[in-house]
């Protein structure tokens, strides 16, 4: 199936928190980005919703995101797996990920796991201990930079991470980013990454960024 057709036996529904937490933000932008149909259905952190018996039933720790998808037996648990999941369905064609074997896909892994583990463990960390936070944001940023510029050594040219095209790494990467903003703990577009900050900029004018919030 290519990325722009989608049958209509598929009736995702995606529960998420609120629009900028980053593992719902990077699926919602994944899913409007190929036009993937859902229903997204927000569940009111703020309430403590996500205790309620319905949704443990659903999610047994009380977590979004979730996908719930005739086809799959089982709620899909865990935005990486979610992602990967929409991936392998929706973006056949390879119009938002890379071909399977290619050195370009196991960049894009990197990415995914950057975005995943160490950008977001930091920032959950930096959320926790807010005193220290400043400290935790300018690591965060600092690695991301850092891994820009080595990067940019073989793709002096581009602005995405992987490939010379915008990629689901990319999407995975900003939405931690972006959520830097909504916290507003930290002035990043102050510090003179002036790559990081087109490439930022670049992403926040898309419409399927915009769509989802
Ligand atoms: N590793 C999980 C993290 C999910 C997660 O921590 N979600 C937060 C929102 S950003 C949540 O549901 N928090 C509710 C709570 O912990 O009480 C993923 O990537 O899906």
């Amino acid at each position: 199936m290519s990325s722009t057709e989608v049958t209509s036996s598929d009736k995702l529904v995606l529960y998420t928190g609120f629009f900028s937490s980053p593992p719902s933000r990077k699926i919602v932008i994944l899913l409007d980005e190929l036009n993937v149909p859902y229903e997204k259905k927000t569940v009111a952190l703020q309430n403590g919703e996500h205790f309620q018996p319905w949704f443990k039933e659903i999610s047994p720790r009380s977590k979004v995101p979730v996908l719930v998808t005739p086809h799959l037996p089982q709620p899909l648990l865990e935005s990486g797996a979610i992602h990967d999941h929409i991936i392998q369905r929706y973006d056949t064609d390879h119009k938002f990920s890379f071909a399977p074997g290619t050195p370009e896909e196991a960049l894009q892994t990197q990415w995914l796991y950057f975005a995943a583990a160490t950008m977001n463990s930091n920032q959950v960390a930096a959320y926790f201990f807010r005193v220290q936070v400043k400290a935790d944001w300018e690591y965060v940023e600092l690695q991301l930079a850092s891994e820009r510029k080595r990067l940019e050594l073989g793709d002096a040219e581009s602005v995405w991470l992987v490939g010379g095209r915008y990629s689901v790494a990319d999407i995975s990467v900003w939405a931690q980013l972006a959520f830097v903003d909504v916290m507003a703990t930290v002035e990043w577009k102050t510090w003179g990454f002036k790559e990081v900050e087109r490439w930022y900029e670049a992403i926040l004018s898309r419409d399927g960024v915009k769509k989802g919030q």
